[in-house]
């Protein structure tokens, strides 16, 4: 890091307490946020990290309508269950806290009332979707009518959730209420806006000329925003949850959330350091790293930025904003409304003492160049084969030897043979390497490096086989050990950021002590005549059973999610009346039926069809016990020509219905009737 900074703030997305937080978030935001956190702190910086729960705006009041609740019930709810769960995985905030703050509210309403009274704003009258009936202003989300596109006719006045597309309230046929089911009108109403094009060439200066070094999807982000010019922003609304607008003349309406929220950064530093916060906005030796995810770039970069050069006063801008993309599920885009997500709080319960797990997988496979995905299978592969099989087996390695040889006593180096000084010489190599990518944020090849000292070890140990050398010389068997044992401290320090409570349960096996990231790379970390504990497993293989109930889970929940949005086919194209006659359809009683060899779906009948017997072949073998339909009446095409199905001739398709989870259903006469009767 360079040397002009004296103090790092972090700041985390604050996310929205209308529901848990999953591991989208996770691997988007915390985790990354909080290895930086750890690893600067391990350097002995000055650092704070800043974190709290977005408590306004429209999705924590669509939350509180569907259950019947109020807002602030749903966000009691939800910040203390995000709150408890980041802190349960190791999230080491300074602070947590949250927007309905009474700190926070008098800030935010500060902050708007300076910019008022500077005069940064234009006030600006456009039209609005308004209920009459229920006598209010309606958010796009309160908006609902057909989509232009797809023709669902349940889309919102944002986005249709049937086609994906994005959408203005203006492009919905037949908007209406979603709170009364009135017909929406479009009303004027006045509101703040922050010119951003004001800010523009400032912006663009700052962003496209001063910081090239940002990683390329949020500088790529950043400079298409810029190049299309920049429009003034409305920062307020029509609502009644939120931030009161601090303005005589402005009841019923409320600061936007996305003013709001970010200025939650600063409220939440305040109230963590009542008498130094200004040091961590204002001072230019404090560097701010913003962490979020990619949907919140435009917010992070440029406006809250406009909103802290208008309002002046020595705020600093941020110095990086590490964004990340997304991270899908088992192929799919996570989704909260379709419950496609693996709830951090859920996982905590389900696989307790593995908050390191979650943390390494998120890390080895986290987004942040390209969207990416998190599978249960990867989950387990990365637990077994490299957590347990290269990480625990080399520590365990170590510890079991030194127990067997000297009793647990760290022994001392005699004389380095060029086999031990090439391991030191590989750990500058990669000490080197894990530094670089911290400093730059790529966390992911940060932990590869971490990984290369356990394969280093495991590969060290292969070579020197101290269990035979122990038969004829301890001297060397002691100095392969302790070099063993100080690559275990080394673990300890480099995986810290990543794996803390693997490393607090490491550091105590090998005597306590305190280390600091200045030790990484050095052979004398621990002393010689220290005493270590028994070894004891860092990690246990997960079982297939386990990772297959959850993959079962997500299953039954996409199943579900396809029974829910299922609709009727589209109808066929017209065929003529005669073309239509042509077709011979009838009713048989089914005289026998049995399951056609080497053939799952199939089902073999003999049909009295009245005239004769006829054998027809059917797909429905998943749904019916062939015993059950002996006896029963079918319908049935008779006039199709023969066609040969596992070397059977079937003369016909019996008829049945397709069901919405795609079981399949017989369509049979309400009445018996005579076999052979024509259907028509
Ligand atoms: N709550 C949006 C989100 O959760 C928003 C972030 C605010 S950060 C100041 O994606
Ligand atoms: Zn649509």
């Amino acid at each position: 890091m360079e040397k002009k900074f004296k103090r790092t703030l972090i700041t985390t997305a604050l996310p929205y307490a209308n529901g848990p937080v999953h591991i989208g978030h996770l691997a988007g935001v915390y985790v990354p946020a909080d290895i930086y956190a750890r690893y600067l702190r391990l350097k002995g910086e000055d650092v704070v990290m800043v974190g709290g729960s977005d408590e306004h705006g429209v999705p924590i009041t669509l939350r509180a309508r569907k259950e019947g609740i109020t807002p602030q019930e749903v966000v009691d709810r939800y910040h203390t269950i995000i709150k408890d769960s980041l802190e349960e995985l190791g999230v080491s905030f300074d602070i947590y806290s949250r927007t309905t703050s009474k700190l926070h509210n008098e800030t935010a309403s500060e902050f708007f009332r300076h910019l008022y009274d500077k005069g940064e704003f234009i006030q600006q009258t456009a039209l609005q979707p308004y209920d009459e009936k229920g006598g209010e202003f309606l958010a796009d989300r309160y908006v609902v009518g057909t989509c232009p596109r797809c023709g669902n006719e349940n889309a919102y006045g944002d986005q249709c959730e049937a086609c994906g597309s994005s959408l203005n309230v203006t492009d919905l046929i037949n908007p209406r209420s979603a709170l009364t089911g009135e017909p929406v009108k479009m009303r004027e109403t006045t509101h703040w806006y922050l010119p951003l094009d004001k800010w523009e060439e400032k912006l663009r200066s700052w962003i496209l000329d001063g910081h090239k070094e940002w990683k390329s999807n949020v500088y790529g982000q950043c400079k298409s925003w810029l190049d299309a010019g920049l429009q003034p922003r409305a920062v307020s609304r029509d609502l009644s949850w939120g931030v009161p607008v601090p303005v005589e003349g402005a009841e019923g309406k409320v600061l936007y959330v996305w003013f709001d929220a970010p200025i939650g950064y600063i409220s939440n530093t305040k109230e963590l350091l009542p008498d130094s916060w200004e040091t961590w906005w204002k001072d230019p030796e404090t560097r701010i790293i913003n962490f979020i995810g990619k949907d919140n770039i435009v917010f992070h970069c440029i406006v809250f930025p406009a909103m802290l050069m208008a309002y002046g006063d020595g705020f600093q801008l941020p110095d990086n904003v590490p964004a990340n993309e997304f991270l899908n599920l088992e192929g799919d885009k996570i989704s909260t409304s379709r419950n496609w997500a693996v709830w951090l709080h859920e996982y905590l319960k389900e696989f307790p003492g593995k908050q390191d797990v979650l943390r390494y997988v998120l890390t080895a496979n986290a987004p942040e160049t390209k969207d990416n995905d998190f599978t249960w299978a990867d989950f387990q592969a990365r637990n077994n084969n490299e957590l347990v099989a290269i990480l625990g087996n080399f520590v365990n390695r170590a510890v079991v030897l030194t127990h067997k040889y000297f009793g647990g006593t760290v022994p001392a180096t005699t004389a380095f043979e060029p086999v031990d000084s090439a391991v030191w010489e590989d750990m500058q190599k990669i000490k080197g390497a894990l530094t670089e990518a911290l400093d730059t944020f790529h966390f992911r090849e940060a932990l590869k490096q971490a990984m290369e000292i356990a394969r280093l070890g495991n590969r060290y140990l292969q070579e020197t086989e101290p269990w035979k050398v122990a038969k004829t010389d301890m001297a060397r068997t002691a100095t392969i050990l302790n070099t063993a044992l100080q690559l275990c401290a080394n673990i300890a320090i480099a995986f810290e950021p990543f794996l803390p409570f693997t490393c607090g349960r490491l550091v105590k096996m090998l005597g306590g002590g305190k280390l600091s990231w200045d030790m990484l790379g050095s052979s004398d970390i621990i002393p010689a005549g220290t005493g270590i504990a028994p070894a004891e497993l860092l990690f246990e293989k997960i079982e297939d059973a386990t990772v297959e109930a959850q993959v079962k889970r997500l299953q039954d929940t996409k199943k579900a999610n396809e029974v829910a949005a299922w609709r009727p086919e589209p109808q066929a194209e017209d065929v003529d009346f005669d073309t239509f006659c042509r077709s011979d359809l009838r009713v048989g009683t089914v005289l026998e039926c049995e399951k056609v060899p080497k053939a799952d779906k199939l089902l073999r009948f003999l049909i009295d069809d009245g005239m004769e017997k006829r054998t027809i072949v059917s797909g429905i073998a998943k749904y019916y016990k062939p015993e059950e339909l002996v006896g029963k009446q079918v319908c049935f095409i008779a006039n199709l020509p023969p066609r040969k199905l596992k070397g059977i001739v079937s003369q016909g398709m019996i008829l049945s219905a397709e069901n919405s989870d795609g079981s399949i259903v017989l369509l049979a006469p309400s009445a018996p009737v005579a076999p052979g009767s024509k259907i028509g």
